[in-house]
């Protein structure tokens, strides 16, 4: 049938013989794996084109570390797999960046690269990009595995798969030999290799020793948390968290990517007492979250006589900075389900005046932010507050828009500022701090979700992931890019120390015109100097459901280095930067 003649709905045709290729599509269509992001080219263009005639939704980037952060995002949304397709050699190793953020940010996805034919690369011939991917990516990610004989591959799919979203998640690399994608085989043949894996993402129960001991410690607290982390909004297990805090009436402490699991504004939420929670808490009950650098060091200054009780899927996670005094090793629905079964009936020893002082200090400091707020409305030009205190209102009344957040000042207040009412709709730079994830994560989570989305980009995150706008307006997604642009990284007042002329390392473009890059992709672009005309184009571009653009003009000096992590600096001989 000539494409003329195809009318949507028909059943694709099955040819006698098969390749490779065909073989792999069918194998993700069949364990339903049914999105693919990706830069194509040699040798996985004809891999692209199947996917998308058999069934698999096909996302086309301009830059693959955008492609495989588009990946993630959707793995991180659905507790499945997302799939990041790339050429060999530097698409390979562009796409692998997001694999190795994802493994860290514990994301389930499967980058699969088409890799050269074996010879010339290990005998190092000199062949058409060649590099030996399989052992590039083996140290960096969860798995990785390389599929040579066309019988193998519905085996590595499954494999990739169940690697990507049991226990911890994490990135798996599968390594698609050039030479194996076209070689044939008889359609029926191949179809009987064609199977589903059974239970991938097995239930991991927690012993019920490590849940009485969990218990026991939680009901003798005097002053006991919840810290809740983005491994418990992945979870999905909204309403075992809801009982278990509503049920105890134990205060909760979201990290970042794990506010709006609970509302912000919970009356157990203990967000604006981080300080105290950690001081003064005598036993934290860590659900989905790891003691790493973001509650450790300079970040964490907790109560030396105070307990941990840790729920996590991983068990070389216990111990890692500070003795758990209460492992409970499995998947959390498991062990919150155990957990809760545990609890009912029981009394808790929690002092009484230790949530009313909670909720004491929550509404002071609460008033106060506000105060601060109000008054940077009047900063001409806008400062990170004055632009955060006109979209706060906007963004609280659409809670269901997802946001999508980087940047060192634009990151770190936006966090503070927005409120989050719904699990699993703030998407940062997590784990490793990191830039560049904006345009991507935004397509990933419009495509998994079908929900809106708004990103809050610093000017210089932005630049990382930018051109991938281009992606957000081909496939007409109901997504609003804001630019903070104050002109640099953390601010655009670097002091100019070359003997030259040459701009300061930390200044970028205080004069740019961001809304034009939309522009150019068919968005509708805003550029806007005051809080008034931000509010009017971020509710006009929320409606819309479309692409937009809004770059949003901030003094040169808003915002100070490092923005709220300016202690992990080490110090230079002179303090160059305001
Ligand atoms: P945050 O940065 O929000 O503190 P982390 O990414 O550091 O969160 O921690 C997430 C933790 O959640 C990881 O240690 C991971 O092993 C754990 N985790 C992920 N999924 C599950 C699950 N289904 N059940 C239990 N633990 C999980
Ligand atoms: C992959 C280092 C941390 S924050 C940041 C950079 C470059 C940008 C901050 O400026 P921005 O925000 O986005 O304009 P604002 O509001 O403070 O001005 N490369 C990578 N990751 C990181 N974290 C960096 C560099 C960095
Ligand atoms: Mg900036």
């Amino acid at each position: 049938m000539s494409d003329k003649d195809k009318k949507k709905g028909d059943a694709p045709e099955f040819p006698e013989q098969v390749t490779g290729m065909y073989i792999l599509a069918h194998a993700l269509k069949n364990v339903g794996l049914d999105c693919m992001y990706g830069v194509c080219g040699i040798p996985v263009t004809g891999l692209s084109y199947l996917c998308q005639e058999y069934g698999v939704r096909y996302i086309g980037f301009r830059f693959e570390q955008q492609a495989g952060m588009a990946a993630a995002t959707h793995g991180y949304l659905t507790k499945t797999p997302g799939l990041l397709l790339t050429v060999s050699s530097l698409g390979f190793m562009n796409g692998l960046t997001a694999t190795v953020n994802a493994t860290v940010n514990c994301y389930p996805m499967i980058q699969i690269s088409g890799s050269s034919a074996r010879e010339p690369v290990d005998m190092d011939q000199g062949g058409y990009e060649d590099l030996d991917q399989l052992n590039v990516a083996k140290p960096l990610v969860k798995a990785a595995y390389r599929v040579n004989k066309l019988e193998d591959l519905p085996i590595a799919v499954a494999r990739a798969y169940r690697a990507a979203v049991s226990g911890r998640p994490g990135g798996v690399y599968l390594d698609v030999v050039e030479t194996m994608l076209s070689e044939t085989v008889d359609r029926d043949v191949a179809e009987k290799w064609l199977f589903k894996p059974v239970d991938p993402c097995p239930a991991m129960i927690p012993s019920a020793e490590s849940a009485d001991r969990a218990v026991d410690m939680l009901a003798n607290a005097k002053r006991p948390a919840i810290l809740l982390g983005k491994g418990a909004a992945y979870a999905q297990v909204d309403e075992k968290i809801k009982t278990l805090i509503e049920s105890s009436g134990i205060p909760f402490y979201p990290m970042s990517m794990a506010k709006g699991l609970m509302p912000d504004n919970h009356p157990l939420s203990a967000l604006s007492c981080r300080s105290t929670i950690m001081e003064k808490a005598d036993v934290v009950m860590l659900v989905g979250a790891r003691l790493n650098w973001l509650l450790e060091r300079g970040h964490g200054k907790w109560n030396p006589e105070g307990k941990f009780i840790q729920l996590d899927i991983d068990p070389v996670e216990m111990d890692r900075n500070r003795p758990i005094a209460a492992p409970v090793i499995g998947d959390l629905d498991s062990s919150l389900s155990l957990i809760l079964e545990k609890l009912k009936g029981r009394k808790l020893a929690m002092d009484a005046d230790w949530v009313p002082g909670l909720q004491k200090e929550t509404k002071e400091k609460n008033a106060e932010f506000a105060r601060r707020l109000a008054e940077h409305a009047k900063d001409r030009p806008m400062t990170h507050w004055t632009a955060l205190g006109a979209m706060k209102p906007i963004l609280e009344k659409n809670p269901d828009v997802i946001i999508v957040n980087e940047g060192a000042n634009t990151l770190d207040d936006t966090r503070d500022t927005i409120d989050m009412f719904l699990p699993r709709h703030r998407i940062d730079c997590a784990t490793w701090a990191i830039m560049g994830l904006g345009m991507g994560s935004c397509v990933g989570a419009a495509i998994a979700t079908g929900k809106s989305v708004v990103a809050i980009e610093g000017d210089s995150a932005f630049g990382f992931s930018g051109m991938d706008f281009a992606t957000i307006c081909r496939f007409h997604l109901p997504v609003t890019v804001v630019v903070f642009n104050n002109g640099g990284i953390y601010n655009g007042i670097g002091v100019n120390l070359s003997h030259n002329g040459d701009p300061a390392p930390t200044t970028l473009d205080i004069d740019a015109h961001y809304e034009k890059i939309g522009e150019a992709f068919g968005a509708k672009g805003y550029y806007v100097t005051t809080p008034e005309e931000l509010s009017a184009a971020l509710t006009e571009a929320i409606a819309s459901k479309k692409p937009n653009f809004i770059h949003v003009q901030l003094a040169a000096d808003s915002g100070k280095q490092s923005g709220h992590i300016g202690y992990l600096n080490p110090e230079p001989l002179q303090n160059i930067i305001v």
